[in-house]
């Protein structure tokens, strides 16, 4: 694609191992040596799929598709997954980034804590390092530190910020518009806040946001990205649905990828919320963003 993430994934498998086991190994291990699907080690699957937070009602349709047929074999439980796995990863659209000749808009948006912050921070290296022009929104003006921590991010991805301390964060983002286009920037990264008074004041502020990029910038390519964090499990399916009631997501990126068992959320949102992983962090440094790879993914796992 654009040639800025040339790093090879190298170390995914090393990076999903826990996951890996959770999913794979602990399934695997609980199933393979059986003669037959019998309801009793179909149960035993079950409760393995749910314990690697794939998500009550997908460990249920992978198991009931076992029941009453002869032609996959408890042996073959391995090469099962990986295929619904993979079918799974497909449907959920693809994990390319949006990025055009003309304005680029990323919404950045998840619970407090997440990484959107440090998100963004990568963000704007890898594109820096492409070659593009890199305006940094500073839309988290409720958290007293949120601005100063962004302002390093910029400064060491050697990108442009707007900051306003204590503005509205849609008065923040419409400057921003004004500037990107005045001095034709490629990018704007806009950074949300992840908590405010309560959930209700959170989810207005950015249908806000998202309307001034509407009314401001229609022409602009959108990435409306919700950050998890791959050790909050199952309560990232929950996340994923009330940030997609409030704005239009077109993409997820699974931070702290880096050691968690619960990686397996990736597949739970690709099947329930229908959202392709786009980017993975792997690390608290500036290069450790990688873009999502489907199939190296699955092969990681397997
Ligand atoms: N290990 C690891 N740590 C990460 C990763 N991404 C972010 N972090 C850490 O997670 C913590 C929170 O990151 P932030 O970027 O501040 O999160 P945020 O979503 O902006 O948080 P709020 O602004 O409070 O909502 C920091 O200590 C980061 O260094 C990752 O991929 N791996
Ligand atoms: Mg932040």
């Amino acid at each position: 694609m654009f040639g800025f993430f040339k790093d090879k994934f190298n170390n995914l498998k090393q990076t999903v191992s826990n996951t890996a086991q959770m999913l794979v190994g602990n399934v695997t291990n609980a199933v393979e040596q059986e003669e037959e699907f019998s309801e009793f080690v179909l149960d035993d699957m079950e409760d393995v799929l749910i314990s690697a937070d794939l998500g009550v009602d997908y460990a249920a349709e992978l198991v009931d598709k076992l029941r009453n047929q002869t032609k996959i074999k408890p042996a073959d439980v391995k090469q099962y997954l990986k295929d619904e796995f993979s079918i799974t990863l497909q449907d959920a659209g693809s994990t390319e980034l949006n990025v055009q000749d003309g304005l680029n808009i990323y919404f950045i948006c998840g619970v407090n804590g997440v990484g959107k912050t440090t998100l963004i921070g990568k963000l704007a290296y890898k594109f820096k390092n492409s070659g593009k022009k890199v305006l940094i929104a500073a839309g988290d003006t409720f958290r007293a530190a949120a601005e100063e921590q962004l302002d390093i991010w910029s400064k060491r991805a050697g990108a442009d910020i707007v900051r306003r301390d204590k503005a509205d964060p849609a008065s923040v983002v419409y400057e921003a518009i004004d500037k990107a286009k005045a001095e034709n920037f490629d990018v704007i990264l806009i950074d949300t806040a992840g908590r405010l008074q309560n959930k209700f004041n959170l989810m207005e502020e950015l249908k806000k946001i998202k309307s001034v990029i509407d009314k401001k910038a229609p022409e602009a390519l959108r990435e409306c990205m919700l950050v998890l964090d791959a050790n909050t499990g199952q309560n990232g399916l929950q996340q994923a649905k009330v940030f997609s009631e409030a704005v239009n997501l077109t993409s997820v990126a699974l931070t702290k990828l880096d050691g968690s068992a619960k990686g397996a959320i990736v597949l739970a949102v690709a099947k329930e919320m229908k959202l392709p992983v786009k980017l993975i962090g792997v690390g608290e440094k500036m290069e450790d963003l990688k873009e999502f790879n489907p199939d190296e993914f699955i092969e990681a796992l397997f």
